[in-house]
């Protein structure tokens, strides 16, 4: 039985997150070698990457994380007629990112096992219903794969948005066997004492709990989940359960292998509340 490693992917750092539906593809393919190189080290990888400008962009102009608003007007510029509408979309164009993601892993003979969550999760947050058997299952070179999606939600909401780091707390505290759980960012070195335009190298927090107080830019205005917050925070929670939680650089491939292996590596260690 081998030991399993759950990373995710930030949206922000596999897509340009300015522009429509642009993926990263330089970006995938290193992490996709990163992949391949853990599973070759005799280790088993779910994989669960985030939204960045194919989710958020239209999830925000039709505030999907609201549920169900009555009589919502169409927004200026959208070319979506309802909320429904943009809930068939979003989730279309999530299947789109991660035919990229799953073109890259396919590149690096790994056969992806994709599972998208508004077929088999309802509601949002930590506490989110549906099984995770089918990520039990693992023959070599298979990967599970999820990610960040628009699901349904019991009651007069009817939908929401499912975060990727919600998924990997839940993957990482239930599934027997994980070792680490590795959050691969874009643009930073982790969480940082100071915001991430004035940082300098030592601003790097090195080891964190829920009572330090850190800096991170939150993209409210594009972002509908939690950003760097959530990902501290869903990271204390596997913490807590005994797992190893890191936060790393997802821009620097030698890093996001070193954390996944275990290795020690520039970064944010994420333990639980002292
Ligand atoms: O980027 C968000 O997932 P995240 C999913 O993992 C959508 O928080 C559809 C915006």
């Amino acid at each position: 039985m081998r030991d399993r490693i759950v990373i995710k992917w930030g949206g922000g750092l596999i897509t340009d997150k300015s522009l429509m539906c642009t993926p990263n593809l330089e970006v995938l393919n290193d992490l996709a070698s990163t992949v391949a190189a853990c599973v070759e080290n005799g280790f088993e990888v779910i994989l669960v990457h985030g939204a960045g400008s194919f989710g958020h962009l239209r999830s925000k102009k039709w505030r999907l994380n609201e549920g169900y608003i009555e009589g919502m007007k169409r927004p200026d510029d959208s070319d979506c007629t309802s909320q429904l509408d943009a809930v068939h979309r979003v989730r279309s164009e999530m299947l789109e990112l991660n035919q990229h993601v799953c073109e890259a892993l396919e590149s690096c003979q790994l056969i992806p096992h994709v599972h998208p969550p508004h077929t088999w999760a309802t509601n949002t947050g930590p506490d989110f219903s549906g099984s995770l058997e089918g990520f039990e299952s693992n023959s070599a070179g298979t990967v599970h794969v999820t990610f960040g999606d628009v699901v349904s939600v019991e009651g007069e909401k009817q939908f929401g948005i499912l975060s990727g780091d919600d998924l990997v707390a839940r993957i990482a505290v239930e599934l027997p066997r994980v070792q680490r759980l590795v959050f691969a960012i874009g643009g930073v070195d982790g969480l940082l004492r100071v915001p991430p335009k004035e940082a300098t190298d030592e601003d790097l927090i090195e080891r964190w709990s829920p009572d330090v107080a850190f800096e991170g830019i939150h993209e409210s205005e594009i972002d509908v989940t939690g950003g760097i917050g959530l990902k501290a925070s869903r990271g204390a929670l596997v913490a807590s359960h005994d797992v190893d939680v890191i936060m790393v650089n997802g821009g620097i491939r030698e890093r996001v292998m070193a954390a996944m292996l275990g290795e020690p590596v520039r970064g944010t260690i994420i333990t639980k509340k002292q």
